[in-house]
């Protein structure tokens, strides 16, 4: 059987919100790009991951002209909640860095907006490819073969030849391995404990966030809409969820978040209600050093992976995007590879911090087995002096909201 050999300006390899974005901020450059996402449209839009949007990527998704729903139907929130030692307290981030706040949206709410964005504007994404390789990305002169994508479509066979390759194909993507070895350099950290994660049909009871540090190790408080509650807790990495009966889930929830239970004034406790969905995560650290090699660039979670303490993970893709959307712009209005040049650079000095952030809140937020007593009251010192210092709490605030992109 033959292959169909089909050619575009840039070939991205996955629709997460990665791909997805970076597809729609290239549009609006007038750059051509198809996105290959081996699921389905349903999946893509139905898969349950982060919720916390920073203020840049607000800012970013709503200039771009895809924040009309999110403005709508996001949650829009201040501050979190520190809970340990049995009393909750208030970091208001807004007050703290002169008005930056986060927003609460589904990423499946955002994938949603963005397919629909990019398919009404005649935009292409195939859903559903098989056997995605890449090929002759390692050159960077006009004269190399040009990077081609090949995959499989319905049984046939494709080849997508494009200028450059984006490689957004989360953690498990066939991108960063396609890299020859020796060029980049991996760095990873694997946290001894995972997250349980559910969505309850039940009304949020806290206006904002609350993250816990409980004897029984750590819980979070979140949401999606005035009706569903996203409930998280610290669990060990190879748990299986079917020890998990819903009854248990509410018991270790109840008993991690509410302070009520530790006899104090507050007597804050999260509503129950059906269990519409559950799944565990493992946590890791990792990032892949540098971002690019000859035409391919990664962005996002197939460059680095954050724990989800920090909720940096989505954030960092739109911030990745952003920058080798700019970069790619450049290139086609005028030739200029400067920031093409420095995108992994950029990209990292960021990442690096966004690592630096999202360890600090996971190993001061959870409970490790074999850690001793010692660390354990350590950790119970950092977030008393948390909440009693505002130069603390001020540079907790402005990592959450997002720090600048430069
Ligand atoms: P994704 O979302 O994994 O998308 C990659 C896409 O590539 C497809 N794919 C392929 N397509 C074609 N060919 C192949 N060979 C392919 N291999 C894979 C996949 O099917 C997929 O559609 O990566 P991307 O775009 O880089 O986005 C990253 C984010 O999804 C991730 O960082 C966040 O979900 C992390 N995260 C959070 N981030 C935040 O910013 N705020 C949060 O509050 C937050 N909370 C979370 C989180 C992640 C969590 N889990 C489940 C990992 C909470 C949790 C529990
Ligand atoms: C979420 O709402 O899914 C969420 C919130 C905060 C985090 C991670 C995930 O740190």
């Amino acid at each position: 059987m033959g292959t169909t050999t089909v050619r575009t300006q840039v070939g991205i390899v996955g629709a997460g919100p990665a791909g997805l974005l970076l597809s729609h901020l290239l549009h609006l450059q007038r750059i051509e790009s198809v996105v290959m996402e081996t699921r389905s449209r349903a999946y893509c839009e139905g898969r349950v991951r982060a919720g916390v949007l920073e203020q840049g990527t607000v800012d970013l998704l709503i200039q771009s002209g895809v924040g009309e729903r999110l403005q709508r139907e996001g949650l829009k929130h201040d501050g979190i909640w520190l809970s340990f030692g049995g009393t909750r307290h208030f970091i208001n981030m807004t007050e703290l860095t002169g008005g930056k706040s986060i927003t609460v949206y589904a990423q499946h709410e955002v994938i949603t907006d963005l397919i629909k964005a990019r398919l009404d504007a005649a935009g292409q994404i195939l859903f559903g490819v098989q056997d995605v390789t890449i090929h002759d990305f390692g050159g960077d002169k006009s004269e190399n073969p040009a990077p081609t994508i090949r995959f499989r479509q319905d049984g046939e066979l494709f080849e997508l030849r494009c200028d450059f390759i984006a490689g957004c194909d989360g953690s498990h993507g066939v991108c960063r391995p396609s890299i020859p070895d020796g060029v980049i350099k991996t760095y990873e950290k694997v946290y001894p404990f995972a997250w349980l994660g559910i969505l309850a049909e039940a009304p949020p009871t806290s206006d904002e966030l609350v993250y816990a540090l409980h004897e029984r190790g750590f819980a979070l408080f979140s949401m999606r809409t005035p009706k569903i509650t996203r409930l998280y807790l610290q669990c060990c990495p190879d748990e299986n969820i079917a020890n998990w009966p819903d009854e248990r889930i509410w018991k270790e929830l109840l008993l991690r978040l509410s302070s009520r239970n530790e006899g104090t004034h507050d007597a804050w406790v999260p509503a129950t209600g059906a269990i519409i969905q559950k799944g565990i995560t493992p946590m890791r650290s990792f990032v892949a050093e540098p971002m690019q090699f000859g035409r391919l660039f990664l962005a996002g979670d197939s460059a680095h992976i954050v724990p989800p303490t920090g909720a940096k993970g989505l954030n960092l893709a739109a911030a990745d995007v952003q920058i080798l959307a700019k970069g790619l712009a450049e290139f086609y209005s005028s030739g200029a590879k400067n920031t093409l040049n420095d995108y992994s650079r950029t990209c990292l000095r960021r990442v690096w911090k966004a690592q630096r952030f999202s360890w600090w809140m996971t190993t001061m937020l959870h409970r490790d087995e074999d850690a001793s007593e010692f660390d354990h009251r350590r950790q119970l010192a950092e977030l008393d002096y948390l909440i009693g210092s505002r130069a603390a709490m001020t540079s907790l605030a402005e990592n959450y909201v997002g720090l600048p992109m430069d």
